[in-house]
């Protein structure tokens, strides 16, 4: 879709009802084949558009998918999401994200697929990432900020989303699970997988990438218990491209912030008010050793704040941290 398609949905959009092929002439600077050629490949793209004799062209709705021009009709950000590659289809949005960023793309760029073949996890795992119905992106972000912060970008993303669902769907109570969960009801509804490239010294890039389910109502007998979808927990099939610019502009706040600050400190609140785990009896399990203790909160570096037995408090900077009671190993 080239910048005059996007431009014409765009008016579309703002406008809400009618808008006569005479004016997108003369707006657009085209003839009234030209428009028509436009409103063509939006409608192949899945927009629907009214043609009314007389009255002119009236978007009834979007596609829906996570394509560029549709991001951006619920953009506020400065320099987030304001490049988007999209694919209808790649391995994973993180692995075309490292491509990009080593190749020079601007911070901000952001890569989003509608389906992910080999969708990715920490540690190796996988994301299940089926086409149509959920989301799929990874934001590259060049944070000029000392090596020992970068990991507290993963919690920072956590609180983006959560502000971003909360926007799309007040009220709705999502939990935070550190470090990279989002859960509904003690389901996993969607996954924060933050990879970077870095020197001793310098850090040349971050992909932030995100998976969230929004759409999805079925899933594989291994996930159908752990795992949930916005539709699933409410009813509402959010729009796809409006909830991916939400968390745009929500997490672009916070980083923005988070670049002039020393910690985590201002978001720590709202982490901690949402988070899963606070209070609670957990094991956390890390690569040589299991922990068990109770949450005491979330440290300003972002490590898991865990009191043991023995009365010693512990800072827990890696781990999958698992309640006490339910424990799983890969929630
Ligand atoms: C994560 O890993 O939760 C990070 C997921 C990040 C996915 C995004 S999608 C865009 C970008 N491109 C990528 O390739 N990845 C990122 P982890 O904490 O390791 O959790 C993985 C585990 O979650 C799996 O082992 C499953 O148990 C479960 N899981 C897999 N797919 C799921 C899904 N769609 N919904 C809920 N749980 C899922």
């Amino acid at each position: 879709m080239n910048d005059l398609t996007a431009g014409i949905l765009a008016r579309l959009h703002g406008e809400g009802g009618y808008l006569s092929g005479e004016q997108l002439c003369r707006e657009f600077g085209i003839t009234r084949s030209a428009i028509w050629k436009h409103i063509r490949q939006l409608r192949d793209t899945g927009c629907r558009i009214e043609a009314a004799p007389g009255s002119g062209y009236r978007l009834l709705m979007l596609s829906g998918s996570p394509v560029p021009a549709e991001v951006a009709l619920f953009l506020k950000t400065g320099f987030f999401g304001r490049v988007v590659y999209y694919r209808e289809e790649t391995a994973s949005t993180n692995l075309l994200a490292k491509q990009l960023a080593a190749e020079g793309v601007p911070e901000g760029s952001v890569v989003t697929a509608d389906f992910q073949s080999a969708g990715r996890g920490r540690l190796g795992r996988s994301w299940v990432s089926p086409a149509g119905q959920n989301l799929y992106f990874s934001v590259i972000l060049r944070p000029l900020v000392a090596s020992y912060r970068v990991p507290q970008i993963t919690l920072l993303v956590a609180a983006a989303i959560h502000r971003a669902l909360l926007d799309a769907i007040p009220g709705i109570d999502a939990q935070i699970k550190w470090p990279n969960d989002i859960l509904i009801g003690g389901k996993k509804l969607c996954g924060v997988l933050c990879e970077m490239q870095a020197d001793p010294d310098t850090t040349h890039f971050v992909v932030a990438g995100i998976g969230i389910n929004v759409s999805q109502s079925r899933f594989a007998p291994d996930l159908q218990d752990r795992a949930t979808s916005l539709y699933r927990e409410t009813g509402i099939h959010v729009c796809r491209p409006e909830l991916l610019a939400g968390v745009l502009n929500r997490f672009e706040e916070l980083y923005l912030q988070w670049l002039g600050e020393e910690s985590l400190g201002f978001i720590l609140p709202h982490l901690e008010r949402h988070s899963l785990l606070q209070g609670r009896e957990v094991i956390v399990e890390q690569l040589n050793r299991r922990i068990a203790g109770t949450v005491l909160g979330i440290a300003s570096g972002g490590e898991l704040l865990l009191g043991i037995a023995d009365g010693t408090e512990l800072k827990i900077t890696s781990g999958e941290a698992s309640l006490g009671s339910t424990y799983t190993t890969n929630l």
